[in-house]
């Protein structure tokens, strides 16, 4: 088997030739920058605690994490200013909706976005930095288990909707030898490890390993809010990831792009690890980008109220934007289109973006005009006073990070695509129990839709004296191997019954299940 590739932002030239570093000038350099005080407990080291220390001193751009600080903590720039004035919902003409569109009309983005995967056109980038801290798991967000009958992981289930549609669009005409969609997975420094261990326990869930690439995602100092870099120990900066908007440097420093362009790779699937019901690489989706001869695409869902926990696609400024649920002002999250009644600013965002290659190679020609939003947060640190860790009651400092979609107000031409919350948006965000966006509610949505996907193909379910239903649900798992999005079902299951509680893995058990 060959291990999958693993790209990391390349060292500094100085680490790799052993240079010594220069220590009195590394301490000008610090305290020029009015942050000496990272080397205060430096001569209490010992030997390897002072290299390590000078290493990450070394590779930090000083200067760049105090203009950031500078300019997060400053005047907003109008990229990040979302006084009502500045904000305009999304104009009709702006975006489809695949609840209005006919089905000769969704055929039709479905045939061109598998026509793009048979041709070895598309990849797909999974944001898997996040640290599940809301979900109190500690390990990365892939390998939780929401309980279906299979016990499948969100990596897995993910996994095998790859392997499906690999093989739905190599039934294409004219489609390549090998039809593959080869998977970028971004990671974080915290949860790298594990999910590359969890790839390789699992055989990769049955992909070609050579088709996996793991890269990992920049950090940045946490500070206090008087623009000091704090300290996790006397001999370690305290960093936290990036952001998900850390994908665009990631993907260029870490070699990505270059490794998607020897790919001939166009199209990219950019999505969130979280959400159990995600259509990777879905076909509907990027054959409407490229109809729409679209640079970005964005997938949104109706919000549901005003406080959903989600961003809101929109204009800023007349540019395309997406305002976030932790900065959006009451009066616009609440606003009212009096036409209808709905929200005005009601287009959900669902982190599944799609970009053109050549967009995400025009990212470097902007990125300095990108934000850093502030998470103020709880963070354990060193007290410079008395040399002592302290985990802190109230907030004591911040985060910065970049948001993934903040390079929508650079694109030329963007598509959004409106789809069906249930079929394709049930993220996991909460502990078990919390009865939102939790482990039980992506259970049940995903045995509602595969109880849907039979009876979308005619058949009827039955649900037997010994299914228990939790959530609510009627206990039917049908696997991705089986059907990408209840495809595929109909020349079995019409006209058939089927009883619950019952696993279908193959098409073979389908066939034997139904009376
Ligand atoms: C995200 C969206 C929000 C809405 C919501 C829906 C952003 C900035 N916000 O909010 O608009 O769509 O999801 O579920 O996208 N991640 C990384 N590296 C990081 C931080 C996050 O890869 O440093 C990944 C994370 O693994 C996940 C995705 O980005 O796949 C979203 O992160 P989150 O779940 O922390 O974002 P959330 O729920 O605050």
């Amino acid at each position: 088997m060959i291990a999958a590739t693993s790209l990391s932002i390349q060292t500094p030239k100085h680490q790799e030739a052993g240079v010594p570093v220069n220590v009195q000038q590394l301490k000008q350099r610090y305290q020029a920058a009015g942050q000496g005080h990272l080397l205060a407990f430096y001569d209490d080291l010992n030997e390897e605690e002072q290299k390590k220390l000078l290493d990450q001193l070394e590779t930090l751009n000083v200067e760049r994490v105090n203009r950031i600080h500078q300019k997060a903590t400053t005047c907003p720039s109008p990229m990040l200013n979302n006084q009502a004035a500045l904000l305009a919902p999304l104009p009709e003409e702006c975006f489809d909706s695949i609840l209005e569109a006919s089905k000769d009309k969704i055929q039709e983005w479905q045939t061109i976005g598998l026509n793009q995967i048979s041709q070895n056109k598309v990849a797909v980038i999974l944001l898997a930095g996040g640290q599940g801290t809301r979900l109190g798991s500690s390990a990365p967000k892939g390998c939780y288990d929401i309980n279906l009958p299979s016990s499948k992981s969100l990596f897995q289930i993910q996994a095998e909707r790859i392997l499906k549609l690999q093989q739905l669009a190599q039934q294409q005409p004219g489609a390549v030898e090998n039809v593959t969609i080869p998977w970028y997975v971004m990671t974080s420094g915290p949860t790298r490890p594990a999910t590359v261990a969890y790839f390789q326990e699992n055989n990769y869930f049955g992909l070609s390993s050579s088709n996996i690439v793991f890269f990992e995602q920049g950090t940045l100092p946490c500070m206090t809010f008087d623009g000091k870099i704090m300290m996790e120990s006397k001999s370690k900066i305290a960093v936290a990831p990036d952001g998900n908007g850390g994908v665009y440097a990631a993907l260029r420093g870490t070699g990505v792009l270059s490794n998607m362009a020897e790919r001939k790779i166009e199209y990219l699937n950019a999505y969130c690890v979280d959400n159990c019901l995600v259509r990777v690489a879905d076909p509907v989706f990027v054959g409407y980008c490229v109809q729409k001869n679209a640079d970005c695409g964005a997938k949104v869902v109706r919000k549901n109220a005003p406080d959903e926990p989600v961003g809101v696609v929109c204009l800023r400024n007349s540019a395309f934007s997406v305002v976030e649920y932790s900065e959006i002002d009451e009066d616009v999250a609440h606003a009212i289109n009096p036409k209808n009644g709905q929200l005005s600013f009601g287009a959900g965002n669902i982190v599944n973006h799609f970009y053109t290659l050549d967009f995400l190679n025009k990212v470097e020609s902007f990125e300095g005009d990108l934000e850093y939003h502030i998470a103020r947060k709880k963070i354990k640190s060193l007290d410079i006073q008395t040399g002592d860790v302290i985990t802190p009651k109230q907030v004591n400092g911040m985060k910065l990070e970049m948001f993934v979609f903040d390079v929508f107000p650079f694109t030329e031409r963007m598509a959004v695509f409106e789809v069906e919350r249930r079929e394709e948006f049930s993220p996991l965000k909460n502990a078990p129990g919390t009865g939102q966006d939790c482990p039980e509610t992506s259970r049940r949505d995903i045995l509602q839709q595969h109880v849907r996907f039979i009876e979308a193909a005619g058949g009827k379910i039955i649900i037997g004296e010994d299914d228990e239903q939790s959530e609510g649900a009627p206990t039917l798992e049908i696997s991705p191997l089986v059907s990408y999005s209840g495809e595929g079902l109909a020349e079995i299951v019409a006209g058939k019954t089927i009883k619950t509680p019952l696993q279908v893995s193959s098409l073979d058990e389908l066939k034997s299940a139904v009376f």
